[in-house]
């Protein structure tokens, strides 16, 4: 499975803050025990939270890739667009992946209530939003890794 790793953030992508988020992802990706085959992993690609940049890098990788994850951007500030691109780009809607994220994590937070993530199907590609802080990454990880297999094997 190949995977392509999204940071979505203002600060990050301009040099002011360091992304720890994304090269968390790649690293839980890469030492995943419950995907089947090895996984191919990029980024993370720093993109600022500009919605025509964040649609224009997700139609350019839906190609390429079995799953773009992104990180960041889903919650309530005005700059908060992840969830508006992956809209635009998705032609179907992963309701059932959005909750079972939204449910594991209200478990652990209630604050997973603020976040607006979208998870969707563009052709063969399936696009998920995780929040951008790397406890989150990690605690939405563990909810895809588990139906990431099963769901992707769907798509062809
Ligand atoms: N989900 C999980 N699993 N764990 C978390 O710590 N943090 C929440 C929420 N979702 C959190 C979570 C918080 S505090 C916010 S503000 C929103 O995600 C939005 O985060 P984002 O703007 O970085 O995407
Ligand atoms: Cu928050």
């Amino acid at each position: 499975m190949r995977f392509s790793i999204i940071t979505v953030s203002d600060s990050c992508s301009n040099g002011t803050a360091v992304d720890k988020s994304g090269p968390l992802l790649v690293e839980l990706i890469r030492e995943s025990e419950k995907l089947k085959e090895a996984p191919q992993v990029s980024g993370p690609h720093l993109i600022p939270d500009e919605k025509e940049e964040i649609v224009k890098i997700l139609r350019s990788l839906c190609g390429e890739c079995d799953v773009i994850i992104t990180t960041g951007g889903t919650g309530w500030a005005p700059r908060d667009v992840t969830p508006e691109a992956t809209n635009e780009v998705i032609e179907r809607r992963c309701g059932g992946l959005e909750t079972a994220i939204h449910v594991r994590s209200l478990q652990i937070t209630p604050f997973a209530a603020l976040s607006r993530l979208s998870a969707g199907i563009f052709q063969k590609t399936l696009i998920v939003n995780f929040p951008g802080s790397a406890k989150a990454v990690k605690e939405c990880w563990e909810v895809l890794e588990t139906v990431v297999d099963h769901g992707v094997s769907l798509l062809i």
